[in-house]
């Protein structure tokens, strides 16, 4: 099954990049050119079959990993046994494939990056990029930027994340106790990714959630990231005190072996730290930062995340997981917004992201939450000085927090500005925050919405050809090409029914004008006019020998 494009004008084509193909939104336009657009939507599959291991053949090639009898090999084994308790779900169906794992060294692409290596993921990452390669492997190399690659993920299409590159976005999918079975949830996956979400994470609580992730990584050509907190607690029925490092740790194998290519572990929840979140309006909103700081005191004892931080370096290594150090004591309200607890954690995962490149394991640090917009750039300075360098990787932020409802809004207007200052990766907000678990349109409309802020931060970044994609939209919008501003749109169904609304004719879409101003009051036509009678005007000061007029943009057509 191939995806449904979003418009007849796009095609997903593979581009040669020094060699490399890579995939590419074509979006052809009515006056012969087409403008290609970075393409996240992998090539379709069949959800009960999977994709194509686009990564195997690179894996095997390097050598350095082999595949092993592991627990993943019963889908049903989600470690309390979901199934055989009278778990629902259907068992995967499609072929499996004995995990794999370092047999030596560490396996991870920050590893071959700082040994001078180049791998295909970094070539694939770069070509899609459209940058050169060497400046993919000297960031990963520096811990400036990761791609999120896990051996046990071979379907996955390689990016990178860095402030280097585009700014990617995040979207999370997954069930909840109360609602959503599988096709739903692979479904999800396959519509975020359609309307552009760079990486997926899935969130699911409740029963089977092992027999829904191997649905979703089989299926999923963007990386997919996990909390396993969140399973590792169903394993222990929902106790948080009953929770252990070896229930954790056996947690992360499992996920590893499943091919979840990045985890976020709120190690940076410190004993000590707790208390400082007493007077904060919101308290901790982090479910995972609520969970270990509820096992800290209820126990008395230092995170266990925390104190087992090497040996779980040493499993990430060992199949190229990434980490997203979690802030589990991210601000939940404006008023805690850069409050001591949030930056007492932002040190602690400084210290923890050294820790983790001396095993050569590729981190992103996680970002608040709810941040006024005159502490966004703050947030910023601190995580990029304490982390040293480090992706950073935000949820929003919500610039205020009076608009339920609105808040992929409220949180937009954050992210767009904390991307400008160099943040790699947004993780969206749906208009359902703090209201309930968002649907189909919610996602597409927290996925459209974040695409935007991640856009706008490139453009106001400068970074390379981001504004061509404006250039070629306002192109489109001034010569009264209704057609190929929808199909440049990042929501072409939206922007042509609300245009079709009032002017449904053929016939309106080469009109120069629509119904927002009617024929005679439009000014991209008057405009036009203008331009036009400038034109004659300096034709006629040329003829009287004046040269006055110089119409810069009449270069093309020049003045006989
Ligand atoms: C991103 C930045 N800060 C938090 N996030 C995302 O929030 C994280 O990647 C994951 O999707 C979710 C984790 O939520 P809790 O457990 O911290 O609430
Ligand atoms: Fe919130």
């Amino acid at each position: 099954m191939t995806q449904q494009p979003v418009h007849p004008a796009h095609s997903r084509v593979l581009v040669d990049h020094d060699g490399v193909q890579v995939p590419v939104t074509r979006v052809a336009l009515t006056n012969g050119e087409s403008f290609d657009r970075y393409c996240t939507t992998g090539p379709g599959s069949d959800p009960a079959v999977g994709l194509p291991a686009l990564r195997e053949p690179w894996v095997e090639a390097r050598g350095d990993s082999a595949a092993y009898d592991g627990r993943s090999a019963d889908p049903l084994d989600d470690g309390r046994g979901a199934a055989r308790r009278g778990g629902t779900r259907q068992a995967w169906t499609g072929p499996r494939r004995a995990p794999r794992r370092a047999t030596g060294a560490a396996v991870t692409q920050m590893a071959y990056a700082r040994r001078g290596v180049v791998t295909e993921e970094m070539r694939y990452a770069a070509a899609r990029e459209g940058c050169d390669v060497e400046l993919v492997r000297s960031e990963v190399a520096a811990g400036r930027a990761i791609i999120p690659a896990n051996l046990n993920h071979p379907e996955a299409e390689p990016m990178v994340i860095g402030r280097r590159f585009l700014v990617k976005i995040n979207a999370n999918i997954g069930n909840s106790a109360v609602t959503s079975s599988i096709d739903e949830e692979v479904e999800k996956l396959t519509w975020a990714t359609t309307w552009g979400a760079d990486t997926v994470m899935d969130l699911s609580t409740g029963d089977d959630i092992h027999t829904t992730r191997e649905w979703i990584l089989r299926n999923s050509a963007v990386p997919i990231g996990t909390v396993p907190i969140y399973q590792a607690l169903e394993k222990v029925d929902g106790e948080a005190d009953r929770l252990t490092w070896e229930v954790y740790r056996d947690t992360v194998v499992e996920q590893a072996e499943q091919g979840v290519d990045y985890m976020t572990v709120h190690a940076g929840v410190l004993l000590r730290h707790v208390p400082l979140t007493v007077d904060r309006v919101t308290g901790i909103v982090s479910r995972g930062g609520s969970i270990m700081a509820g096992w800290c005191l209820a126990h008395h004892e230092e995170n266990f995340l925390y104190t087992h931080f090497d040996e779980l370096c040493e499993i990430f290594a060992a199949y190229d997981v990434a980490f997203s150090l979690g802030d589990g004591l991210r601000p939940g309200s404006v008023a805690d917004a850069n409050d001591e607890a949030q930056l007492a954690e932002l040190r602690t995962l400084g210290e923890l992201t050294l820790r983790a490149w001396e095993h050569d394991v590729q981190v992103m640090v996680e970002g608040p939450g709810h941040v006024p917009l005159h502490l966004v750039e703050e947030n910023v300075a601190l995580q990029q000085d304490w982390c040293h360098g480090a992706p950073f990787y935000t949820l929003g932020p919500l610039a205020t927090d009076v608009a339920p409802g609105y808040d992929h809004i409220t949180s937009a207007i954050g992210a767009a500005a904390i991307a400008m200052h160099g943040t790699a990766m947004l993780c969206y907000v749906t208009p359902k925050e703090h209201l309930g678990l968002p649907d189909r349109d919610d996602v597409k409309t927290g996925v459209i919405t974040y695409k935007l802020a991640a856009h706008a931060a490139d453009v106001a970044k400068g970074h390379p050809g981001a504004r061509a994609w404006d250039d070629a939209l306002s192109r489109a919008r001034f010569e009264f090409r209704w057609h190929d501003q929808f199909a440049l749109s990042l929501d072409p169904p939206t922007a042509q029914s609300m245009h079709d609304e009032t002017l449904p004719a053929e016939a309106a879409k080469t009109a120069h004008f629509c119904s927002m101003c009617g024929p005679k009051f439009c000014s991209m036509r008057i405009s036009q006019d203008v331009r036009e009678r400038f034109r004659e005007k300096s034709r006629e000061f040329v003829e009287l020998g004046a040269s006055v007029y110089v119409d810069p943009s009449a270069a093309a057509t020049p003045v006989r």
